[in-house]
Parts: structure tokens; C-alpha cells; sequence
């Protein structure tokens, strides 16, 4: 498993300087398209609506259940009340699985795992981190906190992006 993990890695990096030529110099290659399905990294001006979440060492996100219109840009402002360090990532249900995944590969090559995706903010004991995101799909989606054990003992949140909530602010 490892292993594999660990070929698939060498051999993705290899096929990616194989294709990169000129012109491709902003191609990301270790960007999985899937992890993007919930939208995309927004930007500072865009910021329409401020939401504010507690991570906490009871292994919850207070609150834990947001209605985004489709277009909204949001600033996660997530704030760690606990001990212990937490994460906020924005994705799909089966894109937090694989990050959970690739998380527990890389404790068990004796490191914790590095995360600069765009889609993530770690956030450190008694700091605030901050996340911008441009929720641009409608979709069921879910932010995750996929340290592991943290997911599983309830560390997700509800974020339903749909036309509905428009409706009802007009
Ligand atoms: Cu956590």
C-alpha cells in the first residue's frame, strides 16, 4: 500500500516533467482536479460573507451546517479553542476520504503531511486561521478536519451550496 502510494508519486512526478514544455509552466501537477469539485480558491475583494468556526478539542466544528448560494465567496475565519492542532478542508465527502487517506500514509512514513492545498488551513492551539472560497457549484460538501481519528469522532461540517437560499433572500 505504501508502496504503491509511494510509485504512483514517483511515476506521477516523472510523467508530469515528461509533458511539462513551454508553455505549460503553470500547470500544477500535483493538483487532483476531483479536490476542486466544491469550487475554487476565491480572492480577498471578492469576500461577500464572513463566517466564523470554532475547532475544538471535542472534536466538533461549532457551527457545523452552512447554506451557501452558488457564486458566494466566503471568508472561513476558524479559530482553534483546543490543545491540539486542528484542520479546516473545503471538498467533497470523497475528496476528504482520499486526503485522509494520503494522511495516513504519510504518518506512517514517520512525518506528518505538509498542507499547502488551497482548499485547506491548518490551524495551530489558540491561533485563528483564515480560508477564502469561492463556492461556485451547487452541491453537498463538507468541511473536514482529517487529523487522523478527528473526522471520524465528528470533525465535518454540512456545507450545502444550493439555489434555495437565494430564493429565500430575495
Ligand atoms: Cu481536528
Amino acid at each position: 500500500m505504501l508502496l504503491k502510494t509511494t510509485l504512483t508519486v514517483l511515476t506521477f512526478g516523472l510523467s508530469t516533467l515528461a509533458f511539462a514544455g513551454p508553455g505549460h509552466s503553470d500547470d500544477h501537477g500535483d493538483n487532483d482536479q476531483a479536490s476542486f469539485a466544491a469550487g475554487q480558491p476565491g480572492t480577498e475583494h471578492a469576500v461577500n460573507r464572513v463566517i466564523r468556526v470554532e475547532a475544538s478539542d471535542r472534536m466538533r466544528f461549532n457551527p457545523d451546517d452552512w447554506a451557501i448560494q452558488p457564486g458566494e465567496t466566503v471568508r472561513f475565519v476558524v479559530a482553534n479553542s483546543g490543545q491540539m492542532p486542528h484542520e479546516f478542508v473545503i471538498d467533497t465527502v470523497q475528496g476528504n476520504a482520499k486526503h485522509r487517506d494520503a494522511m495516513m500514509d504519510a504518518m506512517a512514513e514517520g512525518g506528518m503531511m505538509e498542507h499547502n492545498d488551497p482548499n485547506a488551513v491548518s490551524v495551530a492551539p489558540g491561533e485563528t486561521g483564515e480560508l477564502i472560497w469561492t463556492f461556485s457549484e451547487k452541491g453537498t460538501f463538507e468541511a473536514a478536519c482529517n487529523i487522523p481519528g478527528h473526522y471520524e469522532a465528528g470533525m465535518n461540517a454540512r456545507i450545502e451550496v444550493s439555489k434555495e437560499t437565494l430564493a429565500q433572500n430575495h
